[in-house]
């Protein structure tokens, strides 16, 4: 094809608004009948229709207890049990098939078949109740993305343990947090795994975790090989030596009611303390199944690969709960994509023969600055594709279409939170057109709304921005903020509630989001309106950020500001001012970096450390960040009436000028 062809292609892409599924999709999905959004309007019951994909021990008797808004029950006096749900079930018929298809970064392949991870979670949940894990006690796992984090969570689910997953790029400061805010007795990690060809000793962390602490876990420790690679304290117990005493046993898995924890995750909010977002285990897994079943369009015959980290909630819902439960085959991936070169996703791509692909816009912006010769050569053809955690920019996404997708997948864009569960605002990809840079439509049976700031609902279709709230509940939301019902309350029913009123009509959820609704009922959210930042799709809440600079002893005070940038979509920029007398050096910066690498971790790290003379503050003392962000993003500076000094923006911008 000439050049010329090919710019005729990009400008008559770039022009087209809307795109038709391919009609072999539509020939072959799960979910066509466009019938579907009036069965789940049929409220509650219609969520039914998610809860019967599941095997229960005893059916609900009652679909959404909404007495006591807003701790909504679901599937009221049903019981289930999670791992059964995701292995036993699927035995008889496909206990040979591959459950999870791992990839080291080293190259080394496991396929984990059901029956395989049969046996090992049985095994793993024995050794967990041997160390003393009961029912209802909650398990912190640090632990990368190596099979033994989903054997952990199934082994967990299996007996009834909620587990709490703690990302394994968090430092020890934030999973010593996390232990501490859980009241968790028990910390499962590994000894190291690879990062860019290194061997990292990732056993540290819950080393220094565990001097910071409240309490005094037990900590159980994986190897990454056979043997442990690094030093071990004689404090832990070696998963390894525990298992081998519990070898072919097998743990009847624990009837839990659909009202029971399956899992904390925690989160970013508007204050330096993360939530740990509590989800229950019916609602949770038949929203997750439903969802996976109708949106990702998964079947059992289908190899999956959703590139996240299991230590984010799309890694949970996604990787793991869904698609497991719909008895598929899910990929996993040790590694960076770049790692040890730019077309090690394709590759990987090719070797499964992975029909559905799930990423972030951070990864397809990354792929779509190597270029499209790293494609070159590799040998894939992905029927559906996924993108979650940040808005995709319709650049973006026509790269994605084209050159990862090859003008026959379709994409769906699909927008949530931790506290979700599952899909709330994406397309039924049989169904709707794709619109690049639209998550699309409610998913069936949620409710959306677009608020403004007086809590007034903005007429549907009218392109108008405003707060994005959800006005009646669904199955995958959390169930409360663990240990705090308060914030619960304060965190997302407050601003838009009659918190008086016990009748659900009158509970609101605050999403916290931006979005739009077009007069072609299509939703584009916009983004964050709180002070939470989205760094390549991860969640950072700016206090958070914060209270780990505060930590260094020569700052007097800091803000953070979310600075737009072209690969990460927002990356943090610091304002610090310093005390009396301390001298504004490179060695100051460098130890702001290390504090947040320490108290967050390294993917938090601040892209610019700013010295200022001045914060820009208003008369009762708050900084005003919305000010600083104007000056990081180089825009006209808004309202500074309210400033007790309305020239501190104007200075910032000369002094870092003249820096
Ligand atoms: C699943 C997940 C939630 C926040 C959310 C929003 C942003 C997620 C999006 C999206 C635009 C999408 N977000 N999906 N923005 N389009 N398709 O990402 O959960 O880590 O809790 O983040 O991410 O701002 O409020 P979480």
């Amino acid at each position: 094809m000439t050049t010329d062809d090919e710019l005729t292609i990009e400008s008559r892409l770039a022009e087209q608004e809307y795109f038709e599924p391919p009609t072999e999709f539509v020939g072959q999905a799960n979910m066509t009948d466009p019938g579907v959004y009036d069965r789940f309007d049929e409220f509650p019951e219609g969520f039914e229709e998610y809860a019967a994909m599941l095997d229960w021990d005893e059916h609900w008797d009652e679909v959404l207890d909404d007495s006591n808004p807003p701790f909504y029950e679901w599937f009221v006096g049903g019981k289930l049990n999670a791992s059964h749900n995701c292995i036993d079930r699927h035995l008889d018929e496909r206990k040979n098939q591959t459950a999870l298809l791992w990839e080291g970064e080293d190259g080394e392949q496991r396929n984990v078949s059901y029956q395989d991870l049969y046996r090992e979670v049985n095994e793993m949940a024995a050794a967990l109740r041997s160390a003393g894990v009961g029912e209802d006690d909650i398990v912190t796992i640090h632990l990368p993305m190596v099979p033994a984090l989903p054997i952990t969570m199934l082994a967990c689910a299996r007996i009834g343990a909620p587990h709490s997953v703690v990302f394994a790029g968090f430092s020890a400061s934030a999973l010593a947090e996390r232990v501490d805010d859980a009241d968790s007795d028990h910390v499962v990690t590994i000894d190291g795994y690879y990062r860019r060809g290194d061997f990292l000793e990732h056993i540290e962390k819950a080393d220094e975790a565990m001097d910071e602490v409240d309490s005094d876990p037990d900590v159980l420790a994986w190897t990454r090989h056979n043997e442990p690679q690094v030093e071990v304290s004689d404090d832990y117990t070696l998963v390894s030596e525990l298992l081998a005493d519990h070898r072919g046993e097998r743990v009847a898995p624990v009837s839990r009611d659909a009202e029971d924890p399956l899992f904390l995750m925690y989160t970013s909010g508007t204050t330096g303390q993360p939530k740990g977002c509590q989800h229950r285990t019916g609602g949770y897994l038949a929203y997750a199944t439903g969802t996976a079943k109708y949106d990702e369009d998964i079947k059992p015959s289908d190899t999956y690969w959703c590139s996240a980290d299991i230590g984010w909630i799309t890694g949970h819902s996604y990787i793991v709960y869904g698609p497991l439960s719909l008895g598929t085959t899910s990929v996993m991936y040790e590694g960076t994509p770049d790692y040890p070169h730019r077309g090690r996703t394709w590759e990987i791509a090719e070797k499964y023969d992975v029909d559905i692909f799930h990423t972030s816009p951070t990864a397809v912006r990354q792929f779509m600055k190597w270029g499209e010769e790293e494609l070159e050569g590799y040998d894939f053809d992905f029927r559906h594709m996924t993108t979650v955690g940040e808005p995709i920019q319709p650049e973006a996404w026509l790269w994605y279409y084209k050159h990862v997708g090859d003008e026959s997948a379709v994409i769906v864009d699909t927008w949530w939170q931790t506290e979700n569960g599952g899909h709330m605002i994406t397309n039924l990809p049989a169904i709707q057109d794709m619109k690049p840079g639209s998550a699309g439509h409610p998913a069936p049976g949620i409710e959306p709304a677009i608020l403004d700031d007086a809590g007034e609902e903005i007429a549907p279709e009218s392109g108008e921005a405003g707060n994005l709230a959800i006005t009646r509940p669904w199955p995958g939301m959390l169930q409360t903020v663990h240990g705090d019902d308060e914030r619960f309350i304060d965190e997302y029913w407050e601003r838009f509630s009659d918190t008086d009123s016990d009748d659900s009509a009158d509970w609101i959820y605050e999403a916290g989001d931006a979005a739009v609704q077009g007069t072609d009922g299509y939703y584009r959210i916009l983004g964050r309106l709180d002070d939470v930042m989205n760094v390549a799709g991860h969640r950072l809440g700016t206090m958070e950020l914060e209270s780990a600079i505060a930590e260094v002893e020569d700052v007097a005070e800091a803000a953070v500001a979310a600075r737009d940038d072209a690969e990460k979509g927002e990356v943090p920029d610091v304002y610090v001012t310093v005390r009396e007398g301390v001298e504004e050096t490179e060695e100051l910066r460098e130890r702001i970096v290390e504090s947040v690498e320490e108290g967050i971790g390294k993917f938090a790290r601040p892209s610019n450390v700013l010295f200022v003379d001045e914060l820009p503050k208003t008369r009762s003392g708050k900084i005003m960040r919305r000010l600083l962000e104007d000056i990081s993003n180089d825009e006209e500076l808004g309202n500074t009436s309210t400033l007790a000094d309305p020239s501190v923006p104007e200075t910032i911008r000369d002094q870092l000028q003249a820096d």
